[in-house]
């Protein structure tokens, strides 16, 4: 099956499960008003994005049992899927909220549409509410119902503690880029990013695949959760450090949202990189104009940012990046079992990144 066949079927799962979850609140007695509202916050906010999260999910179940899916574990694990492209959206409408970003995925940040305002805040509570909801519908029964729980919750934590580290490192009224290092930079992107959008799909996929917490190759202990997370926590890094320069380099018609990255303060890999680089002059420049509200401001960064070489710089990264995970990735202990790990996964997951211009 070809990539737009995966990615079609697995967006026709969402209209069954749209329904699930709308049926649930009109069964409840809900006002039409408030079944309307809350149907309108899933189609806005969960089906319009690249859905590589959520489709990783099922392509990941498939490689692991190395045969198509039938039907029924077509479906469940796209019921994972879309499990993380809820938590994707629920932390995707509070992220807009307190970047006070502007659009998102082509269209007005939900807090911004009409009518929405502060209600977005429980709209996000509700996206997150909904996994539950479906976890317990489609797995309450499975031996590794709790193991899906966990996950979720802990992932969830770990991405609010690096969604804390960002905002209090980008303080609205303070700048001080002394504040500011690769080694933050990094604590930042690996709670913020990589735990969910990397590690939980995979994870979510060995759970359902009956993957155990460890088993013996060739004579010698794997344990494959810890496996999967020594690959996909760089694998994660390397995403967000695209996002970051996509931020500073991206028009907003291609990229589908407006970069707030400068202006906001954030402690993002391009001004990292380009303290490391700047000439005193530059770093005066930077120092007198980063994390300012105006677009003056805004473009002046963006001319040192230029001039340092921020773009040779990242495609240089990148050059590098992926030659180090495909060098991960070769050493992953793989063997011709069932139900053990396979380094089609993640080979899988960074041909979905590399080079990627959204
Ligand atoms: C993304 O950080 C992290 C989460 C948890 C949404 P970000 O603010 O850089 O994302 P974006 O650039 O999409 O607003
Ligand atoms: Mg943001
Ligand atoms: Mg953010
Ligand atoms: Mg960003």
């Amino acid at each position: 099956m070809d990539k737009a066949t995966k990615r079609t079927k697995f967006e026709n799962t969402w209209a069954r499960i749209r329904e699930e979850l709308v049926d649930h609140v009109r069964s409840e007695g809900f006002p039409p008003e408030a079944v309307e509202w809350y149907g309108k916050n899933l189609d806005y906010n969960v089906p319009g994005g690249k859905l590589n999260r959520g489709i990783s999910v099922v392509d990941t179940v498939e490689i692991l049992k190395g045969a198509p899916l039938d039907e029924d574990e077509h479906f469940k694990a796209a019921v994972l899927g879309w499990g993380v492209e809820l938590m994707q959206a629920f932390f995707l409408v509070s992220d807009d909220i307190m970047d006070t970003s502007i659009t998102r995925r082509g269209q007005p940040c939900w807090y911004r549409a009409p009518g929405i305002g502060m209600i977005a805040i429980n709209d996000a509570i509700m996206l997150e509410g909904a996994i539950y909801f479906l976890l317990k519908k489609h797995f309450r029964s499975t031996p590794y119902y709790v193991d899906l729980l966990e996950l979720f919750h802990d992932t969830t934590y770990q991405t609010e503690l690096g969604q804390l580290i960002d905002l209090i490192t980008a303080p609205e009224d303070h700048v001080d880029l002394n504040r500011f290092s690769l080694d933050k930079h990094r604590l930042i992107v690996l709670y913020k990013t990589a735990y969910y959008s990397f590690y939980l799909p995979v994870a979510l996929a060995l759970y359902m695949s009956g993957v155990p917490e460890s088993y013996t190759l060739e004579g010698k202990i794997v344990e494959p959760y810890k496996v999967a997370l020594s690959i996909l926590l760089p694998l994660g890094e390397y995403f967000q450090i695209q996002d970051d320069f996509l931020d500073f380099s991206t028009p907003p018609e291609l990229l589908g949202k407006v970069g707030t990255d400068i202006v906001d303060n954030k402690c993002s890999w391009c001004v990292n990189t380009a303290l490391a680089v700047a000439t005193p002059e530059q770093r005066a420049v930077l120092d007198a104009n980063y994390g300012r509200k105006d677009a003056e401001a805004e473009a002046r960064v963006k001319e040192v940012f230029e001039a340092v070489g921020v773009r040779e710089r990242y495609t240089k990264y990148e050059a590098d990046v992926y030659k180090r995970l495909v060098g991960l990735i070769a050493g992953i202990p793989e063997g011709p079992e069932r139900g053990t790990l396979k380094r089609e996964i993640f080979t899988s997951f960074l041909e979905k990144i590399y080079k990627r211009t959204k």
